[in-house]
């Protein structure tokens, strides 16, 4: 029996809507390491003919202050240090990986310099962890735990809301995100490393993860240079991130720019924020922010910057929406979006010197000091990852500086 007209229609229209539903859903990208189907393995999601790192390259513009005689001896009372120091948060259970990370940094840079290492932990350091990485270094080594009220779960975040959080995006497959204490790192690392009373009266910092390597010597005091030459902060890595973790993030921003406009520097680099020429699918998740930022367990930075009363008012407004738990805001595009909005874009520099590698990705410049690591070569994992490269973008808005 053939059904009423009515019905039929009302049958193809929920036709209609259900597959277009099933093809957003599959148009959507979830997770951050989701092979694309339309990129043909070996292809690069590339502006340029050729990674600039291939090109001969070598030490940033002077002045270099070197060791001369005893300028950086360990125990030189009047060394020609500045107020700087190492710095890595960790766990006990890291401490060979931290040994590697150490290992390779003090060869290429620290045991000319000897600069402190500082190391954090939410959880006191065993005996075993600081005799060990004291006698990896001729330095100074410091240990200190993160107060509980930098570290644990703010009050103000509903554990419902939380759990029910997790699930959505666990099924959206952004990394990490069922890990507690991922977040609370992420927290810690955007708001309140800065704010430690041990590094009370510390402004240059050297962020150092476990199980990353450093592939070049360095022979300048790349905190003197970062004091001399005016710079607020110096990256190696700039990528895209997993948008489905910060999807709130740029809309929140927004919203504390609507009392704030005065915050955004005249020169800022928010043109590179909100490029998505090259990743249109993760500024659409994203609600407007590229996703591109400056990957921070690498940074060199001036703490100041963190204390500033515009980063503090930012901070805080971005940890009472609870994005930090609710979604998977991470420290990087944290860090990245107040320095493309609140500083100077002269004053952020590329260390394309300084050849470096946490897994998947490099940095690694054609220059005679640099040995283990394969000129211009940006990833050693699947093709693929070739798209997350987001230097593009920043050479096109900023420069190479
Ligand atoms: N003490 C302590 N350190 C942590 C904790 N979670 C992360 N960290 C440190 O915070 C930094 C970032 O954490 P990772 O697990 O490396 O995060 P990631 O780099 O995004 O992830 P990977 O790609 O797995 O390296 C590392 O230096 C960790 O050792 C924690 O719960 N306690
Ligand atoms: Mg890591």
């Amino acid at each position: 029996m053939a059904l009423p007209k009515p019905i039929r229609i009302l049958a193809a229209v929920t036709i209609c809507l259900f597959l277009f539903l099933f093809v957003q859903i599959f148009r959507s990208e979830p997770g951050q390491m989701k092979m694309p189907e339309s990129l043909p393995v070996g292809q690069k999601y590339q502006e340029w003919d050729h990674d600039p790192q291939l090109d001969p390259s070598g030490e940033p513009p002077d002045p270099l202050r070197r060791v001369e005689g005893d300028n950086y001896a360990p125990d030189n009372e009047n060394s020609a240090r500045i107020n700087a120091t190492i710095l890595s948060l960790v766990r006990n259970s890291e401490l060979e990986e931290m040994l590697q990370s150490m290992a390779d940094l003090e060869r290429t840079w620290n045991h000319k310099f000897n600069y402190p290492w500082t190391f954090f932990n939410d959880v006191p350091f065993t005996d075993e962890f600081k005799k060990r990485t004291s006698a990896a270094t001729k330095a100074k080594t410091y240990y200190h735990q993160v107060p509980a009220e930098h570290w644990d779960i703010p009050s103000w975040i509903n554990m419902d809301l939380y759990h029910e959080s997790v699930s959505l995006l666990v099924s959206q497959k952004v990394q990490y995100m069922e890990k507690p204490s991922y977040h609370q790192m992420c927290r810690w690392n955007s708001g309140f490393f800065s704010q430690h009373p041990a590094l009370a009266h510390t402004q240059y910092y050297w962020r150092v993860e476990p199980n990353v390597h450093f592939f070049c010597d360095v022979d300048y005091d790349v905190f003197r240079w970062m004091q001399d030459h005016n710079k607020t902060y110096g990256w190696n890595v700039n990528i895209h991130d997993s948008a489905e973790s910060i999807s709130t993030l740029w809309p929140e921003t927004l919203k504390f720019l609507e009392d704030k406009k005065e915050y955004v520097h005249e020169n800022s680099a928010r043109a590179w924020l909100e490029d998505g020429s090259k990743r249109p699918d993760n500024k659409r998740v994203a609600h407007g922010y590229s996703t591109c930022h400056f990957w921070s367990n690498f940074e060199i930075g001036d703490m100041s910057f963190w204390r500033s009363q515009k980063y503090r008012d930012y901070f805080d407004h971005l940890d009472k929406s609870g994005g930090f738990f609710y979604e998977r805001w991470g420290d990087a595009p944290v860090h990245s979006v107040a320095l493309g909005l609140f500083e100077d874009k002269s004053k952020i520099h590329w260390f394309r010197d300084i050849g470096y590698q946490h897994i998947p990705f490099f940095n690694c410049p054609n220059n005679p000091k640099c040995k283990g690591c394969a000129k211009g070569r940006f990833t050693d994992g699947a093709a693929w990852l070739e798209r997350e490269d987001c230097r593009p973008i920043w050479f096109k808005h900023v420069g190479m500086d």
